[in-house]
């Protein structure tokens, strides 16, 4: 008899004992899943689930959302407060008391001796709402610093100045739903089945019911301009140029809503002047689309009813990257798009609350998006947190990527580091590494203690996780949900928010401003800040039993609102945050400022992500079901190009840019043109170590996908063991 075949038995899945489900929301992306976490009888996690009655994601969740109840115990967490006098020497264990005592004694030193300002504090779009207002709390008003910023410059920057530029002030003024109106879809640089895969779900649901045109602007053949009707392989950094040419188009063809742009904009006449000289035609040896398509697009755009564009990374990391965004916004107020049920302008935001450190941090400015450089805002803040106006700057200090620089030259001491890993994310890592050596204090404060960056710290604190914590986070369509307290802290790690709000008491002034307890009550302090005249970013009306109950609120959801809907867009009545209320239509001018590739280095360098992996894997590296898919660095390259190379599929190159080199693995795929290569950017010692990131004039955002490399085989067993030795996690 052979094996097993008459005794098969079905396999039998066994029924998980879930006894409670717990509400929270995703930690990963911007979508902003909703999650019901299940725990048994003794309060263990036994299982997760996306929550059916969420608009956002109804039900579904994506591989990282599914197996984020994973993290809680997974392998080099943080337990406790970790102390060293020199980088590279042993760390001892040391109590949150000491920890603490010592970083503010050090911070203080540094400070006195050479100012203020040469004490840095860089955080991160993860944290919750709550987290970051206490942090702004903690950094403008107590320790005093104006070189404070977060990764959002790595990210979300281009595009809260190009809000800001076109709009007179940030937010996102679309929304999911807009997809259910849309009658043609432009997405410029986003992959949204890998990076958004709810959002992109909803977007094909909306497909499935009503056909429209998916327009997809991607060098790369991605798994979006797989499903789209037109794929636009765009010449990379070169967005504005088919932008300005279908400008043209609409202009010359007189496909433009005027009555719109009379009512509603202001530099009409400057934008059309200036897009003259991007007549399809020429343009099209620019951005690398040939003239009939270029045509075609515009005017698919411009005669649809309503339509929309959304964005990400690939216009963000841009030297154009602030233009490439008014530019979009250019495209959207000459077709009256913005507002408008399917018409608009719409920001994929990047990390989980992306937006919630635009909106409340004080990194750029004051909490809810007031500004520095305005004295109203400055008393008006200092009155309610009771203190000196004159103890805040003037104007905004230094950004991320200017903060390292700052570093290299002295005038940076000391740095505290807040749930961000700039070893591995930040271009040109072999700078980064020397500026660690040269500071006199890093402070880093991760969930996890092997987090790269920390190999350089003087000070650790372990902070818990997700779930492990309470507060809020506001999505790309500016709707606010709950994380609620599933479990409790790992260890002795602690939330972020009682890090700081234990700091602040370190602080003279810190005596002076009040930290509420818990993070419902600074909610509650950050919804008096939210009211006033004009303002958009209004959650006086939300608490936190009603976002749970409606499972996340969109704002403006203003006190007194009737049920429990926020408003689904801006700018419905044509009405801006400029001092006009009009929009500015910005005309922007094409410099070709990209390293490019040359003859010694003939490749494009492109990097971004894959669906299973967040960021710099300090979290999915170690889900084995995330890791299991690309637990080793690779490459995506032309066949055709390997082919002249002498370059076979599955083995190790060697990239080389003018910065440095690198070991990859090599996967043959058409997905990347003849002169481009891919590397998701999540390994460490990998893309940034080529990377130059150039940064963008306005946003200071380095454009991470703009650089050129060479490819050389390299000998395969010294290759894998390079590999192998430098990532064994
Ligand atoms: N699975 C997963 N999801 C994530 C993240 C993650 O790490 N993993 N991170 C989150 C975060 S913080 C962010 S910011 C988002 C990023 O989300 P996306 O921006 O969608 O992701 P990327 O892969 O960085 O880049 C998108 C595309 O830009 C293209 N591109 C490169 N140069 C150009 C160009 O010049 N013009 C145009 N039009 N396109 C170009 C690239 O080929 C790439 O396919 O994802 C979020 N979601
Ligand atoms: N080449 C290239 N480089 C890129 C990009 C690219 O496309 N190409 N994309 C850029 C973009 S868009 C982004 S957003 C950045 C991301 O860059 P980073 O922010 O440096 O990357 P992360 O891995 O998300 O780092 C977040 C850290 O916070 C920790 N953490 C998670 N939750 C918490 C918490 O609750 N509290 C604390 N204290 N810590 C926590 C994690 O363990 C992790 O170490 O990378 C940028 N770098
Ligand atoms: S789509 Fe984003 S928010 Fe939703 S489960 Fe996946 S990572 Fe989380
Ligand atoms: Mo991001």
């Amino acid at each position: 008899m052979l094996f097993g075949q008459k005794k098969r038995k079905p396999i039998k899945i066994p029924v998980k004992p879930v006894k409670e489900w717990k509400y929270t929301t995703c930690n990963y992306c911007s979508v902003g899943c909703s999650i019901e976490i299940g725990l048994d009888e003794d309060k263990k996690i036994v299982t997760s689930r996306g929550h059916a009655g969420a608009d956002v994601n109804r039900g579904k969740l994506c591989i990282k959302g599914l197996l984020e109840h994973d993290l809680f115990n997974s392998p080099g967490r943080g337990t406790d407060p970790l102390i060293r006098e020199k980088h590279y020497e042993a760390f001892e264990k040391t109590t949150w008391d000491k920890a603490l005592d010592t970083a503010s004694e050090k911070i203080k030193n540094i400070q006195e001796k050479y100012g203020r300002d040469s004490f840095a504090v860089v955080s991160t779009g993860q944290l919750l709402t709550e987290e970051f207002y206490t942090l702004g709390k903690l950094t403008r008003g107590c320790i005093g610093t104006n070189n404070y910023d977060g990764n959002t410059t790595l990210c979300m920057a281009s595009a809260v100045s190009g809000y800001k530029r076109s709009f007179g002030s940030d937010g996102p003024p679309g929304c999911y739903a807009d997809f259910e109106h849309t009658h043609c879809l432009m997405a410029f640089g986003s992959n949204l089945p890998e990076q958004h895969p709810i959002i992109y779900w909803r977007l094909k649901e909306a497909l499935e019911k009503r056909k429209f045109p998916l327009i997809v602007i991607d060098p790369r053949v991605t798994m979006l301009a797989q499903f789209a009707d037109i794929h636009l392989p765009i010449t990379p950094g070169t967005d504005c140029v088919l932008i300005n040419a279908m400008l043209y188009v609409i202009f010359d063809e007189g496909l433009q809503d005027q009555a719109y742009i009379d009512a509603n904009t202001q530099g009409f006449e400057e934008l059309k002047s200036v897009v003259q000289d991007y007549n399809p035609k020429s343009a099209q040896h620019l951005c690398g689309i040939d003239e009939d398509t270029i045509r075609n697009v515009a005017r698919l755009y411009a005669r649809a009813p309503a339509a929309m564009s959304i964005w990400t990374m690939g216009i963000n990391q841009s030297t154009h990257g602030s233009d490439g965004v008014c530019n979009i916004n250019n495209l959207n107020l000459v077709t009256g798009n913005i507002g408008k049920p399917g018409g608009t302008s719409l920001s994929i935001t990047g990390q989980c609350n992306a937006m919630g450190t635009r909106e409340w941090s004080s990194c750029s400015g004051l909490p809810g998006y007031r500004l520095l450089e305005n004295e109203n805002h400055r008393e008006e803040i200092a009155n309610f947190w009771g203190i000196d106006p004159e103890f805040f700057p003037k104007k905004r200090g230094l950004t991320q990527t200017d903060i390292f620089p700052a570093i290299e030259t002295g005038e940076i001491k000391g740095l505290w580091l807040i749930a961000t890993n700039p070893m591995t994310s930040m271009p040109n890592t072999a700078r980064i590494r020397k500026a660690f050596e040269n500071l006199e204090l890093l402070i880093v404060q991760d969930v996890y203690e092997d987090v790269e960056t920390n190999q350089y710290s003087h000070i650790y604190f372990p902070a818990s996780v997700w779930a492990e914590k309470e507060g809020v986070h506001t999505n790309t369509e500016r709707r606010v949900n709950l994380i609620s307290n599933v479990i409790p802290a790992y260890a002795n790690s602690k939330p972020d928010f009682w890090i700081f709000k234990e700091m602040s008491k370190r602080f003279d002034n810190g005596k002076a401003i009040d930290f509420p307890e818990t993070p419902e009550e600074t909610f509650e302090e950050m919804k008096k800040l939210s009211v006033g005249e004009g303002r958009t970013l209004d959650i006086s009306g939300m608490s936190y039993e009603k976002i749970r109950e409606a499972r996340g609120i969109q704002w403006p959801y203003r006190e007194g609102t009737e049920g429990l809907l926020g408003d689904a867009r801006l700018y419905t009545d044509g009405k801006f945050q400029t001092p006009s209320k009009k929009a500015n239509l910005i005309a922007v001018k094409f410099f070709n400022n990209n390293e490019q590739p040359c003859n010694e280095y003939p490749f494009w360098l492109n990097s971004g992500r894959v669906v299973e992996h967040f960021h710099t894997r300090t979290r999915t590296g170690k889900i084995g079901n995330c890791n299991k898919f690309s637990p080793t660095p690779y490459m995506e390259m032309n066949p055709d190009a390997a082919q002249e190379l002498g370059i076979a599929h599955q083995t190790y190159v060697r990239l080389t840019s003018r910065r440095g080199d690198a070991v990859v693995l090599v996967q043959l795929t058409q997905r990347v043109p003849r002169n481009m290569v891919f590397i998701p950017f999540h390994f460490y010692d990998c893309v940034n170590r080529l990377t130059l990131g150039l940064l963008d004039p306005y946003s200071r955002q380095p454009a991470f996908k703009q650089c050129s490399v060479r490819v050389e085989p390299v000998a395969q067993h010294e290759a894998a063991r390079i590999n192998y030795e430098s990532r064994a996690f």
